[in-house]
């Protein structure tokens, strides 16, 4: 009889709001020995509405659960119960959400820094080897954690205060599995979930990173300095550990299941190719490298489950975007439930999408604005790859500098370029320091380059000290001081060599630029002078114009441009920023200027 009893082991979402855009919520109980049971609410201000659906193995309840008007903050019970026996649970019931600072949106006038959690700084040595997930620290492999955490940003603000940062995205904080995975083998080893993209909970923080009131002081000590964070998520796939993919709570929970299931074929041309064609399927429901396994957003458990854990994470952290993890595998109808449902909630809150195609053909087809495949996405903003491989062949590898603006030329395609997100690196990629060619002069225009050309402009940790790292994870290197034992601190001036200070002193004097010369965040990018190594634009406002331009040439370059169509008349002067007391004279339209080898100026009116 004891045996039959039900038990409750997670519920999902913990928490819901008063006053919410989503109402009733549709909570997720996972138990044992629940077929035949009955949901029930213990206390007021809430209600059960309908009767429960319960999956085959009773091991999954999904129950509509109302939150009156007049319901008042606290925590309240839920109950299980059949004819065995009863099962209790807390729920909490939370206040209206207090708007004020949160949710606020990243745009082009911000400045984003990408930290991987893991990798920037140990804040906490308890919870480096946490007892739940004993022998995944280990500082020498570089497929086990390293002991960065959320107090370790929280540490750090200060310094990417200084540096000009005023958007953090994160790496994901979902609590990933405990265990070593022995299904990815890294050079025939088994490996963590250092990363965050293999959820086994996305309802918990990582336990060698904190836990959710770490992250919430994390968010507020972030609002208080004016950084937003952006919230990397992930809805295509769980880890390969999650308790799903033993145990489904419907049958159609994924694309397959873990014995009978296809393999991604990354074909993503099929996605935006007009004609049905093989291989779209494999591309959108096969599972990534065979083993992650791929949610069925088609299920509209599934789809209602993602939706809501998005607006609780943003509406309990007071995030202010996300980063999502490979967007283009998930249908575009599921894309669309999924930002309507933010932008009801949170008008403001602004995502950024994860497709990486160094073609614009194919990732303008991704960004909302039009209906595509059934659906408007609803998508504000795409990582700009494009222009990232762009910027890695002229910087870096020396190539010509026009294909700077002959990769912006495509912007038409796009529903919205001004919103993408410039990078010149990330974690998934081998450093810009490690291609071949590259030099600090070459990171510095890069550098320059993506502070200055339209969009919005996105760092990644430890390139402005110009880290290097070929592969990954060598590109998720430790940000040197950050961790106990380090040899030097490369936070501070005095620990960074000569080359790394002087990386860092002219990426943090761009990022301060690109908040203080509002054209740089909001005006029209206009084209001035294209030739193979020399490249100058404006950004041109109402509240005023800057002039960049950029010498990618190992010799001096002296280069003469007209002016008018960045709205200068002659006899204005302009003022070099980059070089101090520089100036040049508009005359019969048009400016001369003289750069030194691989080196940039900008130009504001005097
Ligand atoms: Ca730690
Ligand atoms: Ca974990
Ligand atoms: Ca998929």
């Amino acid at each position: 009889m004891a045996a039959q009893t039900p038990e409750i082991l997670k519920v999902e979402p913990p928490s819901w709001w008063i006053g919410s855009s989503l109402n009733p919520v549709r909570v997720l109980i996972r138990g044992r020995n629940l077929r035949g049971a009955l949901a029930q609410a213990v206390g007021s201000g809430f209600r059960i509405v309908g009767a429960p659906k319960i999956n085959e193995s009773g091991s999954y309840m999904f129950v509509d659960l109302a939150i009156l008007p007049n319901a008042r903050p606290g925590e309240q019970t839920l109950k299980i119960s059949s004819q065995s026996g009863s099962a209790e649970a807390h729920w909490e019931i939370l206040p209206r959400l207090n708007r004020s600072e949160s949710f606020q949106g990243f745009s082009s006038a911000d400045v984003m820094y990408l930290v991987m959690i893991d990798r920037f700084s140990d804040g906490d040595q308890t919870n480096n080897d946490p007892p739940r997930s004993r022998g995944l620290y280990d500082r020498q492999n570089k497929y086990y954690y390293h002991g960065g955490d959320l107090q370790g940003v929280i540490d750090r603000l200060p310094y990417l205060k200084d540096l000009g940062v005023t958007a953090l995205w994160l790496t994901p904080w979902y609590d990933n599995y405990d265990r070593l995975n022995e299904i990815e083998l890294k050079e025939g080893k088994p490996c963590t979930g250092f990363h965050g993209y293999n959820p086994q909970d996305f309802y918990s923080v990582e336990e060698h990173f904190g836990d959710l009131q770490k992250l919430q002081e994390l968010v507020s000590a972030a609002h208080k300095i004016g950084i937003k964070i952006i919230q990397d998520e992930v809805v295509n796939h769980t880890g390969p550990y999650h308790p799903w993919v033993d145990d489904l709570p419907t049958p159609t929970w994924f694309n397959g299941t873990k014995q009978k299931h296809l393999a991604n074929v990354f074909q993503t041309w099929t996605l935006h190719d007009p004609r049905p064609v093989a291989l779209k399927k494999e591309t959108m429901e096969g599972w990534f490298l065979d083993f992650l396994p791929d949610l069925n957003q088609n299920d509209r458990e599934v789809s209602q489950y993602l939706i809501q854990n998005t607006l609780w994470w943003i509406g309990v952290t007071g995030t202010d975007g996300i980063r999502m993890d490979t967007w283009q595998y998930v249908p575009n109808t599921f894309w669309h439930q999924w930002t309507t449902a933010i932008k009801r909630e949170y008008p403001k809150f602004t995502v950024v999408g994860e497709v990486k195609d160094g073609d614009v053909v194919h990732t303008s087809y991704f960004q909302g604005g039009k209906v595509r495949d059934d659906a408007d996405s609803g998508l504000d903003s795409l990582l700009d790859f494009p222009i990232f491989y762009s910027i890695r062949h002229a910087f870096a590898e020396g190539k010509s500098l026009d294909e700077m603006p002959k990769t912006l030329a495509k912007d038409y395609l796009y529903t919205n370029p001004n919103n993408l997100v410039t990078l010149l690196g990330g974690h998934d990629d081998g450093r810009f320091m490690s291609e071949k060619g590259a030099t600090i002069a070459g990171l510095k225009l890069a550098n320059a380059f993506v502070l200055t050309t339209r969009g919005v402009p996105q760092l990644y940790y430890g390139d402005e000290i110009g880290m290097t790292g070929a592969d990954e994870p060598t590109t998720r290197a430790d940000f040197p001081g950050g961790f106990p034992g380090d040899k030097r601190n490369a936070f501070t001036k005095q620990g960074r060599t000569r080359e790394e200070q002087e990386a860092f002193e002219f990426v943090r004097t761009m990022a301060h630029f690109h908040t203080e010369l509002l054209p740089l965040q909001r005006g029209e990018l206009v084209n001035l002078y294209v030739s193979g190594q020399q490249y100058a634009y404006a950004r041109k406002a109402p509240t005023g114009v800057v002039v960049i331009a950029i010498n990618n040439d190992s010799k001096p370059a002296k280069i003469e441009f007209d002016v008018t169509p960045a709205g200068l008349a002659n006899g204005d002067r302009l003022i070099d920023r980059l070089a101090a007391g520089k100036e040049v004279r508009v005359e019969s339209g048009k400016v001369s200027v003289l750069l030194s080898p691989r080196s940039a100026a900008l130009f504001v009116r005097r």
